[in-house]
């Protein structure tokens, strides 16, 4: 009995422990001081704020996301069209620095090198009387997207809450004591920006501004900070600008920001009026109507997750210090709080109707940031949204999803002017005005797949919704970017592949090619194009629409370049075998084809699998922080769950301990500097460790690391076809617990660690064969060229059960385990 009731608290113990209300805070027993990176973020897709918790001078950061350098432009560079034949000559012929050169000259805009986010400013609140405060406590409650402080003076207990109302549109901040007349206090906004003025009257104070010109582009992006205060007792006044509080009892401020643009083309917007509307429809409501009314807003999107890998002591410290440990300790909520404040961060960052989530997401406090806090299509853009669909946020998507239709009308000129091709193209960055031409430099600029694999967001979105009405109103996306590389691409005279030349293997250089950049046929450019033209085609059948088109895309598709396999068992990032075994570039552009494509896979094409994990054992683990956010989703798809943990660890480091990248005390994720994309990057490769769907069925658990594989649930993952796991538990690595909601009906081909029955134990018809299910269709890439130095060996895979089960449309399909 005695060992039945230690068993019975053992098990019961983890999962009560796992309730612990801390799980989803972030928590501090110290104000944030003079660092950004210690202030917590929030935000409701439109407006952005960095919440000090500051006792004496409360400091928050203000952002509002069409605040942007400059105005409608383009950068197209017309000349590129007249030197394409000689870059392309000189390439074929090795001649790689004088490519460079031209490309230099001729192809890389002459114009905007893409424009910058800028914020708007800080709202400042000064304390005279609180120097001396004693039981500090600010946390962000992240299962609420609400900030907290709290603290005592002179035995007095202030608490100031703070939230961005997704209803309302505004920032909302509410201060308190728990006596009456402590709030006392002055409040300015205060701005680097060039041109600026701030007013104050009455209870209002006003932030106007206009944003600054960048690289010959005018600013032109005016915008309006609001701030209005309602006090509960003592008095409020203004002098010329700022406002003075005395002897308030609670006071709430209320903070609308609005600017005058429309679209990438229009910005002829009112932003005063705005911001009014905004700030008078909101002013009226009470505080805690509105906050009840922004919990549950935000609470009907984040609470469709659920992930419990259990809890253990080390959770019981604030979240700095819990930074500090993870990598020495077992901390498995950690993760779930890591994991769940990615999804935390895009919800907050990326709201249908608003701008898609940027190199640091909608917070950022510099008049130039770091890369102009831009988007780069290269990686970071994509990353951002790889939780986007499979952790149910798909809705967030749709920013994204908008800007691709933007660049799609963009990008037509850009093909014409640039190419004389059809189609649209992007190159490897874009801004708010919807920039397509080629940027920096060869090195990066003249990579053109931008708008490939932008494109490829498009098709996953219907692959997980099933939407058909969505995919005929974004097919002319597809087809475009389909129709351009069919211009582009070109016969290479020593193989006669079709080759994008010139393009890049991003940002990587290798010794063979004199150290430049610039190449024709990069692996990366092959994956991507043979995706683009996958997918047109099959949209085209879908749709039942431009069945030539789509045949001639289908016999250029079988003359682009296969995978090949190099000396060093690689897997080879150019045409050539130039890749360096001791290369450790933080880019490896051509796993691509590994994650987020799907056209490397253990069961399809073994060789490549074992290929893949050579190159990613050369380039080593630590790196930038997206670079290792990336690197989990590429474990996690070589069901290596031990090193896709390793990666997670390295990411989850304070800065300063290893070599790259980490993590700052607020969670946010460190190039460094602050790069929002290994947060979400990471979200995304802890769900790949847990369920994947690309690979013709879904699959199980295929990547549990020991650390994690004692006990754990989640629920409300979503999956290719349309399916919801509503219900996966483990428990010693086994798959204990299996529930499935099937929305669009259709094959579920479940992939499993351990055997699965139906309840009553009736058998499941194991799977052979294509899956029918036309959401699962993985299409059959080339054989690889293996060089004759190499000696790959196929890996071995751990076993796996593979079931087929009919579903019905709106059913949910409860499993029993063995
Ligand atoms: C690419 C990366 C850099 C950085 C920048 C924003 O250029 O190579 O590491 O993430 O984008």
């Amino acid at each position: 009995m005695k060992k039945n009731i230690f068993n019975f608290l053992l098990f019961f113990g983890i999962s009560l422990f796992a309730q612990d209300a801390n799980d989803l805070k972030l928590w501090y027993n110290k104000p944030s001081g003079a660092v950004w990176e210690n202030a917590l973020p929030i935000g409701n897709g439109f407006q952005g704020a960095m919440v000090y918790g500051n006792v004496e001078k409360e400091i928050f950061q203000l952002n509002e996301g069409t605040v942007w350098s400059g105005s409608p432009n383009r950068n197209d560079n017309p000349n590129a069209k007249g030197a394409l034949d000689e870059i392309r000559n000189l390439l074929f012929q090795g001649e790689y620095k004088k490519a460079e050169k031209l490309t230099n000259e001729k192809i890389i805009t002459k114009k905007s090198h893409g424009q910058m986010f800028q914020p708007v400013g800080n709202l400042e609140l000064s304390f005279l009387d609180q120097q001396n405060y004693t039981d500090y406590y600010r946390e962000l409650d992240i299962e609420k997207a609400v900030t907290k402080t709290v603290y005592k003076v002179n035995r007095v207990t202030y608490t100031r809450e703070a939230f961005t109302s997704f209803p309302d549109r505004v920032l909302v901040i509410k201060l308190s004591a728990d006596k009456p007349a402590k709030l006392t206090f002055t409040a300015d906004f205060t701005s680097e920006h060039k041109k600026q003025k701030i007013v104050a009257n009455n209870n209002e104070i006003s932030l106007l501004g206009t944003t600054g010109d960048h690289e010959g582009v005018d600013g032109k992006v005016n915008f309006n900070a609001l701030a209005r205060f309602k006090v509960d007792g003592g008095s409020v006044k203004s002098d010329a600008n700022s406002i003075k509080i005395d002897k308030a009892n609670s006071v709430v401020i209320y903070v609308s920001i609005a600017t005058n643009f429309i679209n990438y083309n229009n910005i002829s917007g009112n932003e005063n009026e705005l911001a009014k509307s905004f700030l008078d429809k909101a002013f009226s409501k009470n505080f805690d109507k509105m906050k009840v009314a922004h919990i549950a807003a935000y609470q009907k999107i984040f609470n469709r997750v659920k992930l419990n890998l259990g809890t253990t002591t080390a959770s019981k410290f604030p979240t700095d210090e819990r930074l500090a440990n993870f990598r020495n300790v077992s901390d498995p909520s950690f993760v779930s709080l890591y994991y769940q404040f990615g999804r935390y961060l895009l919800i907050s960052s990326s709201q249908p109707g608003g701008q898609a989530a940027n190199l640091q997401g909608i917070w950022n406090r510099n008049l130039r940031p770091a890369w102009d806090s831009k988007y780069t299509i290269n990686i970071n853009t994509e990353m951002n949204y790889w939780p986007a669909e499979k952790t149910n946020l798909s809705e967030m998507h749709q920013p994204l999803l908008k800007m691709i239709q933007e660049l799609a009308e963009t990008g037509k000129e850009t093909a014409k002017v640039m190419y004389g091709a059809r189609g649209w193209v992007a190159h490897h960055n874009t801004d708010i005005w919807r920039i397509n031409g080629p940027v920096d430099g060869a090195t990066w600029g003249v990579w053109n797949a931008g708008s490939g694999w932008l494109s490829q967001h498009v098709w996953e979105h219907y692959l997980y919704t099933g939407d058909k009405k969505y995919l005929q109103s974004a097919y002319d996306i597809l087809k475009g970017a389909a129709a351009f590389y069919s211009d582009f691409l070109v016969k290479h005279p020593a193989n006669g592949w079709l080759v994008v030349a010139p393009g890049n293997s991003p940002e990587n250089a290798p010794k063979a090619h004199q150290g430049s950049a610039i190449t024709a046929g990069s692996t990366m450019d092959n994956q991507i194009v043979f995706d683009v033209f996958s997918t047109a085609i099959k949209a085209s059948e879908i749709l039942g629409k431009d069945k030539e088109f789509a045949d001639s895309l289908k016999t250029m598709r079988k003359m682009l370049p296969p995978m090949q396999i190099g000396k060093y068992n690689q897997l080879q990032e150019w045409l050539d075998d130039v890749d360096n075994p001791k290369d450790n570039h933080r880019h490896i552009s051509h796993l691509y084809g590994l994650y987020p494509s799907n056209q490397i896979s253990p069961y399809e094409t073994p060789e490549l699998f074992a290929a893949a994990k050579n190159t990613l054992l050369q380039r080593g683990d630590v790196s930038t922080g997206w670079s290792m956010g990336w690197k989990v989703n590429w474990w996690a798809k070589m069901q290596d769950g031990n090193h896709a943990y390793k990666l997670i660890q390295n990411q989850l480091t304070p800065l300063g301990i290893n070599e790259g990248g980490g993590t700052y005390n607020n969670l946010f994720d460190a190039h460094p500097p602050f790069q929002i994309d290994g947060n979400f990057g990471c979200t995304s490769g802890i769900t790949e460790m847990l369920m994947q769907s690309s690979d013709g069925a879904i699959q199980l658990l295929p990547a549990l690391p020991d650390a994690l594989s004692g006990y754990g649930e989640i629920s409300g993952l979503k999956a290719r076809g349309g399916f919801e796991i509503k219900d996966l538990k483990w428990k010693q690595g086994k798959l204990v617990a299996l529930t499935i909601q099937s929305n669009l009906g259709g094959n579920l081909r479940l992939r499993t660690p351990n055997e699965i029955t139906l309840k009553r134990g009736k058998k499941l018809k194991e799977a052979s064969g294509m899956n029918p299910n036309v959401f699962y269709y993985v299409e059959e890439v080339q054989k690889p060229i293996i060089s004759k130095e190499s000696n790959i060996s196929i890996l071995d895979i751990k076993p796996t059960y593979l079931y087929d089960i009919q579903t019905v449309k709106g059913k949910m399909y409860t499993f029993l385990v063995k």
